[in-house]
Parts: structure tokens; C-alpha cells; sequence
């Protein structure tokens, strides 16, 4: 048996740490007993009692809840709320952070969105969980805002899991980003995917073009830049948009290229948020060399204003973002 499982990894990355208490691990374990339950649901979705489908309900987005994102939503909070290893959750389903009575509280801070991409579940297109993790800053007991509003660069972890054709549990904790694959007949992850490097350079590019009308004059000019005919750049680029983030992000991440979601006139920061979506993606694309941006600055240099504040989101190799970044200045 010479197979990783996830959980072994965590465990000798951690021994490595300097200080480590094993809640990290604990923390992580709890997180993939979590995606398993999630796997299973949305693998099931469709047989027998029906879980497709809206629950009627709207979130702080204004957007309609589906019955799979309470699922989710529910799963993560309750294994991760319980494990004794945080002291705040804080979720895109939700309007306000859980906040761990003192007595079972921990020192970390779980941010996540529990099913992205859940407007594509009725068409069995891949979806995904993305977390992040942040250490409680402030002194005391008390969760401020200091704790839930940090710098993006000081995750401490983020990852995803993508419920696809197989399940993938992506994460970094600072040192390369790794993936495994769920064997469903175990129901284990398996190392599969050590040490991901996104490449410098990818001549794919991934956008709501439908959105066109409303962007200003420089996306549009880049965009159709990267169309033009130019066998020396590699133009034209490919066209790739499946409207799940985790899965245009992870197709970026493997191959190269520039995933975008910009601000427009109807919503100047986008559509995607910071805490949940931006910054954790921003955390992992670094730690494989890549990079994330606003479209002026680096995502993992910015602040948050509030906990579901949204961005433009810019985001996979190296040079591309550098060029996108230069050519929306203009
Ligand atoms: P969600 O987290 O509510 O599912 O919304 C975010 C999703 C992303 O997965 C995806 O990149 C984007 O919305 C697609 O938006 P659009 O349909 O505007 O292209
Ligand atoms: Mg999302």
C-alpha cells in the first residue's frame, strides 16, 4: 500500500511546522468528512428523495437557495462548528458569522462558499466547495472585526473541492498546493496531483462574454485582443466558460490561462466575493505560481471592507495576468 491519503499528508505537513497543537489537522479532518457527506449528496441528487431543485428561500446575494447549497451549507457548519477548532464560520449562505461559544471554541476562522456553481446542478455540470482559514488575530475571547476582516494574504489555508466526474479535494496550507481524488469505494482521498504548478503562460481564456455591453473599453479591447489572429502570441486564444468557478478556476490551474470575472456598469466590483470565492482561489493560484488581481492590484494585498463585499476577479498564470493588468490600465 503505497498510496497518500489526505489525511496522512496533513498530518507529516504539519509535524513539520514549528508550534503545531494538531488542530490544523483536526480542523482539516473535519473539513473532508464534510466534502465525503457533500460528495455523496450530490452524486445521489436526483434519486430517490428528490434534492434538485430551489428551496424557495433567497440569501444575502439576492440569490435564489438551492436545496443542495443548504445541504452543504448545513454539513460544513455543523462538523466544523463542532470540531472544538474554530471560533467563527462565516459562509456566502449566510448573513451573519456563527460565532463558537468560548468553551468550544478554537483559534481559527472557517470562511467558505459551500456549493459554488449551484445554479448548474439541474444540468449535472461540476460544482464545489471553497474554504478558506484564517487564524482569530484580536486578544481575548471575543470575535472582532479585526478577525474576520484580514488580509488575504494572511490565510492560513484554502482549498477546494470540486464535486466533478471524480471528487478533488485542491489545498494549500503555504507550502504547494496538492490535490487528491476521492475513491468512492473506500471513501478515502488519495494523493493524486502533488505539488500543482500552474504554467507561466496558457492561451485559454474563461468569461461571461454574454456581459459584453457592459463592460468598459479596456476589458472590451483586451478581450478582443486576445481574439486576434497571432501565431507568434499564440492568439487567437481559446474560448473556455462553464460558469462554475471551481471548475473554470481548476481547468486554469492545470492548464494555464486567465480565468476573469470583471466589474461592470450594472455591478462596478463584480458579481464573485472577496472572502469566499476571490481571496481563497487568490491563496492557492500563488502558492502554484500563478497570480490573482483586481485588475490594479494583487487580491491577496487587499483588505476586505465587509465580510460579503464582492471583487473583480482576475486570476491564473503569471503572465497573463501581468498582460490584463497592463492592458486594462491603458
Ligand atoms: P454561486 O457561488 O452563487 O454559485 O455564484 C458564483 C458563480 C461562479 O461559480 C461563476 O464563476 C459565476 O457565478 C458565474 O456567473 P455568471 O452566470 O454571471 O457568468
Ligand atoms: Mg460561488
Amino acid at each position: 500500500m503505497e498510496k497518500t491519503t489526505l489525511v496522512q499528508f496533513i498530518r507529516n505537513q504539519e509535524k513539520l511546522a514549528d508550534g503545531a497543537t494538531g488542530n490544523f489537522t483536526s480542523l482539516m479532518n473535519e473539513i473532508l468528512v464534510a466534502a465525503k457527506f457533500v460528495s455523496l449528496e450530490v452524486n445521489g441528487a436526483g434519486i430517490g428523495e428528490s434534492i434538485f431543485g430551489l428551496t424557495g428561500k433567497v440569501n444575502v446575494h439576492d440569490e435564489e437557495v438551492q436545496k443542495l447549497d443548504e445541504l452543504a451549507d448545513n454539513t460544513f457548519c455543523k462538523l466544523v462548528g463542532q470540531s472544538g477548532t474554530v471560533c467563527a464560520i462565516t459562509s456566502e449562505e449566510l448573513e451573519d458569522p456563527i460565532i463558537i461559544p468560548k468553551e468550544k471554541a478554537g483559534k481559527y476562522i472557517f470562511m467558505m462558499d459551500p456549493l459554488d456553481g449551484s445554479s448548474n446542478i439541474d444540468v449535472d455540470v461540476s460544482i464545489g466547495t471553497i474554504f478558506s482559514i484564517y487564524r482569530k488575530k484580536s486578544p481575548g475571547d471575543e470575535v472582532t472585526q479585526e478577525d474576520l476582516l484580514q488580509k488575504a494574504s494572511e490565510q492560513v489555508a484554502a482549498g477546494y473541492i470540486i464535486y466533478g466526474p471524480s471528487t478533488l479535494f485542491i489545498y494549500t496550507s503555504g507550502k504547494g498546493v496538492h490535490g487528491f481524488t476521492l475513491d468512492p469505494t473506500l471513501g478515502e482521498f488519495f494523493l493524486s496531483h502533488p505539488d500543482i504548478k500552474i504554467p507561466e503562460r496558457g492561451s485559454w481564456y474563461s468569461i461571461n462574454e454574454g456581459n459584453m455591453e457592459t463592460w468598459d473599453i479596456n476589458q472590451r479591447r483586451y478581450v478582443e485582443y486576445l481574439k486576434e489572429k497571432d501565431p507568434e502570441t499564440h492568439r487567437p486564444y481559446k474560448l473556455r466558460y462553464i460558469g462554475s468557478l471551481v471548475a473554470d478556476f481548476h481547468r486554469t490551474l492545470l492548464k494555464g490561462g486567465i480565468f476573469m470575472y470583471p466589474g461592470d456598469t450594472k455591478n462596478p466590483a463584480g458579481k464573485l466575493r472577496f472572502l469566499f470565492e476571490a481571496a481563497p482561489l487568490a491563496f492557492v493560484v500563488a502558492n502554484a505560481g500563478g497570480a490573482a488581481s483586481d485588475g490594479v492590484q494583487a487580491i491577496l494585498d487587499q483588505i476586505p471592507t465587509a465580510v460579503h463585499c464582492k471583487t473583480p476577479l482576475f486570476i491564473g498564470s503569471k503572465k497573463e495576468i501581468e498582460l490584463a493588468e497592463s492592458m486594462l490600465k491603458k
